[in-house]
């Protein structure tokens, strides 16, 4: 038996790997194995020789049953350490270059557009993401049945059970900031609201959440000219041309009474957007003259003032402006894209230079 014990502890001790320490315990220890072979011998043995060598075997069983779970824990330690010191990282080294951030196509118009605003004289105003059901639907004249309420378009928020108060909703547009700049403001006012807004739609030119842009003018002599002329300057602006022609298509809102779609005159050539020339006419987005209930609603007297609106979509503007196809890939984090499409960091945007 002590021979026994000296050659499996030894040939353990020497073992490389885990499948030879595998091989060693099926020799000693499997079914089949040296040591198993002999406690079957057992049985042949007188009663006095058995209880000396019964216990022994069995002592010898469980020392080479330890000596096996010691090197298999040994071996993997082993293999850990070398695998830690093969992938080892110096995570102090200094960065590289071409790694460094860029930025968003969105990020850059959202701060061009708001820089040509800012030289049309409209201050930035900004507001909750997460709206009240009256902010967002009832102040602006969309009243309890209206189509864009529904569960289909909005992100409604969760209420404790038993509390019966409207719940709130992800703003499924930025006039609810207009609202509350009227709240806070008053009249005179000329804003923007750049901002995220979310509507419960996807599909190649629809995204649950995006960025809109929407302007207010009201003023005690505001009409839908000085609305046309902001338009026209801007578009021109943001396009770097000379000068764009601006066309008003009726349409309706709920909120702004006249209503009426923005067109940009424009033409494509091989593919290729041009804006301000042709016979084209793209959809740029939506305006109108303020409704008075929308006025009330904000605390302004429509006796005494009005206003102009509009709202365009700045997803849809850094597509047209850059060449970007497909919307989806705004939201991706694909950094290969954001590469190929995105701004270097220092490259702040101006009226001259998007
Ligand atoms: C649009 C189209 C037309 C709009 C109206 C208002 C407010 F709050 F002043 F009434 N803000 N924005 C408006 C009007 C938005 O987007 C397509």
């Amino acid at each position: 038996m002590d021979d026994l014990r000296e050659k499996y502890l030894g040939l353990i001790a020497g073992a490389a790997d885990e499948a030879a320490l595998e091989a060693l315990r099926v020799e000693a220890v499997g079914k089949k194995g040296e040591i198993s072979l002999k406690m079957r011998e057992l049985g042949r043995m007188t009663p006095e020789e058995r209880q000396v060598a019964g216990p022994a075997l069995n002592a010898l069983k469980d020392e080479i049953n330890a000596a096996l779970a010691a090197k298999k824990a040994g071996l993997a330690d082993a293999a850990l350490d070398d695998r830690l010191r093969a992938e080892w990282l110096d995570v102090t080294l200094p960065g590289r270059d071409r790694r460094a951030g860029s930025i968003h196509p969105v990020s850059q118009v959202w701060e061009e557009v708001t820089a040509i605003f800012a030289e049309l004289g409209f201050a930035v105003a900004e507001g909750p993401q997460i709206e009240s059901d009256w902010h967002n639907f009832d102040a602006l004249n969309i009243p309890g049945h209206h189509s864009s309420r529904e569960e289909m378009d909005t992100f409604y928020m969760a209420r404790a059970e038993g509390d019966d108060r409207p719940p709130h909703v992800l703003r499924t547009h930025t006039s609810p900031v207009q609202i509350r700049s009227m709240e806070l403001q008053g009249a005179p006012l000329r804003i923007i609201c750049p901002g995220r807004v979310f509507r419960s739609d996807y599909d190649q030119t629809h995204t649950p959440m995006f960025h809109q842009l929407e302007g207010l003018a009201i003023d005690t002599d505001i009409s839908m000219a000085n609305l046309k002329w902001c338009l026209e300057e801007f578009a021109a602006r943001l396009f770097n041309v000379e000068k764009i022609e601006v066309r008003f298509r009726a349409s309706h809102f709920p909120f702004t009474e006249p209503s009426a779609e923005i067109d940009f005159r424009c033409s494509w050539v091989d593919g290729q957007l041009r804006l301000g020339e042709g016979d084209d006419w793209l959809e740029a987005g939506g305006s109108g003259m303020v409704h008075p209930n929308v006025l009330r609603a904000g605390g302004i007297d429509p006796e005494v003032y009005q206003g102009f609106a509009f709202g365009l979509g700045i997803d849809r503007l850094a597509m047209l402006k850059y060449g970007i196809p497909d919307l989806r890939a705004f939201f991706e984090s694909d950094i290969r894209w954001l590469r190929q499409y995105g701004f270097r960091a220092l490259d702040v945007p101006t009226l001259r230079a998007g």
